[in-house]
């Protein structure tokens, strides 16, 4: 680190509920547009959080190379690509959508992007975050709480949170 040959790790969850088998494999095509495409989890179908009238979520995980900053990497990367896919944002920040994509971990860094924070407590929360982060870091150490990814993985149950794979939408 501190050279010229600098990159970060960033630790990607993507989610979408409206044409995900269309909007996520799109998500992950563009974010190969910005960097090195390091790690791809399976997709997974889950069952809604927070808002439960309204259609499954696929959900995925990414680990992207690049040489950007997360504030560049939010605001030139990821709200660019939701954007150009369609994403509207309404008072319901739990309204369906084309496609989210959120950076729940970037390096093993502690930090704040505009109103998130990284690690986002997701990780540690949410089976449809942690469950694919697992499959592309699993000896990832969180660092907040010194537990690798597997580890927070496994306290759920996939059956429990309505998870199951989806082998035939591919991302890359
Ligand atoms: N994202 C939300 C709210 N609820 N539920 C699932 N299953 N998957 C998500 O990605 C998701 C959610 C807000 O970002
Ligand atoms: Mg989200
Ligand atoms: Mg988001």
């Amino acid at each position: 680190m501190g050279d010229n040959t600098m990159t970060n790790r960033a630790y990607l969850s993507l989610g979408s509920n409206i044409e995900p088998e269309r909007y996520l494999p799109a998500a992950v095509q563009r974010l190969a547009r910005f960097g090195q495409i390091r790690g791809v989890s399976h997709v997974w179908q889950t069952r809604p959080v927070g808002f439960a009238d309204q259609p499954d979520f696929l959900n995925a995980a990414v680990l992207l190379e690049t040489p950007l900053s997360a504030a560049a990497l939010r605001q030139q990367v990821v709200a660019r690509i939701e954007q150009d896919l369609g994403r509207v944002r309404t008072g319901n920040k739990n309204a369906p959508r084309t496609i989210d994509i959120d950076i729940v971990l970037f390096n093993h860094d502690v930090l704040r992007v505009g109103s998130r924070r990284i690690p986002d407590p997701e990780v540690l929360e949410r089976p449809f975050v942690a469950i694919p982060l697992a499959q592309i870091a699993p000896d990832y150490v969180h660092p907040d709480t010194g537990q690798r990814l597997r580890e927070i993985a496994m306290k759920f149950d996939p059956a429990d949170a309505g998870m199951r794979r989806r082998d035939d939408v591919v991302l890359l």
